[in-house]
């Protein structure tokens, strides 16, 4: 079955998701796209090219008969409106991490999902398809290593909007790591808890920055994490394993390392779209391979749940700068692989 997705939400990450499909996706075509800003309806509408339809009420959108598939880039607020109408159609639907900003509304999926009995709903989770992150974990599951006793990460970016708040660190930023651990080292959260070191000069007032979360798993490892979201160098994703009988580090794509006027160096990425490019490609690539077969791939409803509780538990640790549990209950059956 060819995929006719329709697109709802055409601000930035929508429209780089446009281009992926009509471009270079197999197997899928956009046919109608989506906005309450007519602007990005107009832009969507042009990188989709001719015919595609356009839609100002996400409702009529997804329930276009031409459509078969949702994909869902709107603002992390607006995500939970359109999930539920997608399944309420019963038709697969990609959202774009997170699930939903609060961990109520990422329930209120799940149950829908549950109580509709398909399989319909992919978190955007990119990682999980990074080949980097794959290679890593490749390694850790072979169990020559032995077991992963400590994490060590950074999660740097060049700088941030003004609209970018303390509590973004976690649920905009850390939520990446918060997902992708996990699943790299087959393990679960049990408590988290947020450091507040000394503040950049260049965060802008009002947002801490940078910020260290220090989560411990249900087997007691424990993974340090650095979010510096103002460190004016580019965008530096690094994650270093340590395991009982070695270390093993996430390979940084792309750049060869040059000798150059007495220096050795390496160029990093500006951003996390070019950071991430090849991950995005991929990770469409299954969720449509999938959604045709009536099937869902990488982070489901669940992930995007505990995600969630787990972003809460730091949120909370912010404030409290103690450690906070991450209580997620059983997963349900229907989540289990
Ligand atoms: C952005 O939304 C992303 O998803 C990036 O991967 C992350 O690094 C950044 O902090 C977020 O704002």
């Amino acid at each position: 079955m060819e995929l006719k997705i329709c697109v709802v939400g055409c601000g930035m990450i929508g429209r780089e998701h446009i281009e992926r499909i009509q471009n270079r996706i197999r197997g899928a075509q956009v046919v109608a796209v989506c906005d309450v800003v007519a602007d990005n309806v107009k832009k969507g509408a042009e990188i989709a090219g001719a015919g595609v339809a356009t839609y100002s009420d996400f409702n009529e959108a997804i329930n276009d008969a031409n459509v078969n598939a949702v994909l869902v880039t709107t603002p992390g607020q607006f995500h939970k409106g359109p999930v539920l109408a997608a399944i309420k159609a019963g038709k697969p639907v990609f959202c774009e991490k997170p699930l939903a900003n609060e961990a109520a509304d990422c329930k209120e999926v799940v149950d829908a999902e549950i109580a509709s009995g398909k399989h319909l709903v992919q978190v955007g989770f990119m990682r999980r398809y990074d080949r980097g992150y794959r290679q890593v974990k490749e390694l850790l599951d072979s169990g020559k290593f032995g077991a992963p006793m400590v994490v060590k990460c950074t999660h740097r970016a060049d700088g941030v909007a003004e609209s970018y708040t303390t509590a973004m660190a976690v649920t905009d930023t850390a939520i990446h790591e918060i997902d992708v651990l996990p699943w790299l080292i087959n393990d679960q959260w049990d408590e988290v808890q947020c450091i507040m070191p000394k503040r950049s000069a260049k965060a802008h007032e009002g947002l801490q920055d940078p910020q260290v979360m220090i989560m411990k798993t249900k087997s007691g490892i424990v993974t340090v994490l650095e979010v510096n979201v103002n460190c004016g160098f580019g965008y530096d994703i690094n994650c270093e394993v340590v395991c009982e009988n070695g270390v093993v580090n996430l390979p940084c794509p792309s750049f060869p390392t040059v000798r150059y006027a007495n220096n050795i160096s390496t160029k990093i990425e500006d951003n996390w779209i070019l950071r991430f490019i090849d991950s995005y490609d991929v990770e469409i690539q299954d969720w449509v391979d999938h959604a045709a077969k009536g099937e869902t791939a990488g982070s489901s409803a669940w992930d995007g749940y505990v995600a969630s509780i787990t972003a809460d538990a730091l949120v909370k640790s912010q404030t409290s700068g103690t450690f906070e549990k991450v209580v997620t209950g059983e997963t349900p059956d229907f989540y289990k692989k």
